[in-house]
Formats: C-alpha cells, sequence, structure tokens
C-alpha cells in the first residue's frame, strides 16, 4: 500500500470506527499534501458509503450511524474554508435543503459546500424543512435556484409536493428547481417536475451553473 493509500485509509477508518479526534487530526495531516477536494473524494465519502453497507448489512445501527456522522462532519468542517475558498463574482443564488419528515443532512452539506466553491451564494435551511418553509424562501429569498435533498423512499415524494406549491403560489417560473440524494434519479426528479438531478456534489455544482446558462432548459 502506498502513503496516499494509507493517509485515505486511515481518515476512513477513523469515521468508520466513529473516532471524531482521530478523523479530524487525520485530516489535519492529510491538508498538508492533499487538495481538500480529493479527501473529500477519497476518503470522506468512500467512508460513508462504508457506513451505509455496515447498516444494511446489520453490523451497525442508528446510534452508530449518528457518531460516524459526527465523524465526517468533524472532518468536513476542517475541508469547508478550502473547497469554498473562491475569488470568482457569485455565480447565483442557491436556497437548499432537506425534505420534511427526512433528517439526513450529510450530503446535502457536501453540495452546499461545492455549490459555494464554484461561486454560489448558498442558504441552506437544514434538514427536515417542511413545503411551506421552501416556498416563503424562494418567495423571500428569491434564489436562482431552490435545491432539494431526500434519502427516503417515504418522504422523496414531497419535492414534488414543494414544487407544485411553488406553482399555486406563482413561483415556478422564477426559480429552477434541482434534486438529489442516494434514492433520487433523473426518472423521480422528471416525474416531480423538477429542472434537473445531479447524483453526486460535484456534479450538482456543473448542474447549477449549467441550470443558469441555459434559462430556457
Ligand atoms: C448516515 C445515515 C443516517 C443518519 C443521518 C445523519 C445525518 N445527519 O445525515 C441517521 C442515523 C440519523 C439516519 C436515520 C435514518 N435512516 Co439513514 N442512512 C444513513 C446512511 C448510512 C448514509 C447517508 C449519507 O450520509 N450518505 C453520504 C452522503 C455523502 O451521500 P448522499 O446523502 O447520497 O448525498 C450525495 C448525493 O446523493 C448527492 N445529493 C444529496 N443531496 C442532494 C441534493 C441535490 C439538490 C443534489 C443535486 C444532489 C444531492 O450529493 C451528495 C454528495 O455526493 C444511509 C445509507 C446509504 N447508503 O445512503 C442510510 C439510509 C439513507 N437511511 C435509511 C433509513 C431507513 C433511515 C431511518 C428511517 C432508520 C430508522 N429505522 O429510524 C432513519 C430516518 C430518520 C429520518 N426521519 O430521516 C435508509 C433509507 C431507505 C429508503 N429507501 O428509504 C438508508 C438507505 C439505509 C438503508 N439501506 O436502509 N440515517
Amino acid at each position: 500500500m502506498t502513503i496516499e493509500h494509507d493517509e485515505f485509509e486511515g481518515i476512513r477508518l477513523s469515521i468508520v470506527n466513529m473516532d471524531d479526534k482521530k478523523s479530524v487530526e487525520l485530516t489535519r495531516q492529510a491538508m498538508k499534501t492533499h487538495a481538500a477536494g480529493e479527501i473529500l473524494n477519497k476518503a470522506l465519502i468512500p467512508a460513508m458509503e462504508a457506513v451505509g453497507d455496515d447498516y444494511e448489512q446489520g453490523r451497525k445501527f442508528i446510534p452508530e450511524m449518528l457518531l460516524a456522522a459526527e465523524a465526517m462532519n468533524a472532518a468536513l468542517a476542517l475541508l469547508k474554508p478550502e473547497l469554498t475558498r473562491s475569488d470568482v463574482k457569485k455565480a447565483g443564488r442557491v436556497v437548499m435543503g432537506t425534505v420534511e419528515g427526512d433528517v439526513h443532512d450529510i450530503g446535502q452539506r457536501m453540495v452546499c459546500i461545492m455549490l459555494e466553491g464554484a461561486g454560489f451564494e448558498v442558504h441552506s435551511l437544514g434538514a427536515d424543512v417542511p413545503t411551506l418553509e421552501f416556498v416563503k424562501a424562494v418567495k423571500d429569498m428569491s434564489p436562482d435556484i431552490l435545491g432539494m435533498s431526500a434519502l427516503l423512499t417515504t418522504t422523496a415524494p414531497r419535492m414534488k409536493g414543494v414544487i407544485e406549491s411553488l406553482r399555486k403560489e406563482g413561483l415556478r417560473d422564477r426559480v429552477k428547481v434541482m434534486v438529489g440524494g442516494a434514492i433520487l434519479n433523473q426518472k423521480l426528479a422528471d416525474e416531480y417536475g423538477a429542472d434537473g438531478y445531479a447524483p453526486d456534489a460535484a456534479s450538482a455544482a456543473r448542474l447549477a451553473k449549467t441550470l443558469l446558462d441555459n434559462p430556457g432548459a
């Protein structure tokens, strides 16, 4: 195993083993020689994938998933300043949130960070966001893009509800809507009436730019 592999593997293991002190220490070390984006993609995201596998195989339960998420968030906080450093003028304004009934916010946070890095002004409403709060945020903040995240089969259809509410309020034409989250796909995004879907944080930032470059799309 190369030294580089050892470094990323160490961070991955610290998150899987729910050790936030270690994940912070190892991430800080890795940042001396690696770009934040590389650490995110090669260590933090694979760590959460491994945690997901452990949960599915019955090797981890909810409290352990939460602790692993904390270890991952602690490492992510260190990477954030570098990921969001952007000298370019603001590319547009994005309001982002996880739909009502759904507390999963890790992926959404990553998307926010990548969007900030791509020059967007980002306002996160957090997780478990009621439909009316999304509508109010679009009314009050006039974002160019509304991003919604969902990780549960049961909560994803709420995206459709938000889009319908925007339409009823006469706001739908004022904002592009993009959706994502592990259980989403292009087909569902089309069914819900979204303007775009992206499978990960990096492509979410690209999608946001494309949506604003092609307003008629
Ligand atoms: C961590 C986790 C939790 C943590 C969440 C902590 C937190 N603060 O987020 C806790 C322990 C709280 C939790 C709870 C539950 N969970 Co959970 N959880 C997970 C787990 C292991 C990882 C999710 C994650 O963070 N992934 C890492 C991130 C980086 O990936 P991501 O979210 O997909 O985001 C990426 C992309 O999807 C995309 N993206 C995300 N959002 C957006 C938005 C836009 C606009 C765009 C463009 C892109 C985009 O970019 C991101 C970065 O690349 C998954 C398993 C899995 N394999 O996904 C289960 C999982 C999502 N959970 C699941 C379940 C069932 C639950 C519970 C119902 C369990 C229970 N019985 O209580 C509860 C639900 C609580 C609630 N009401 O929401 C199921 C969902 C199954 C389903 N089809 O509905 C999963 C798939 C596990 C499983 N296989 O059963 N969970």
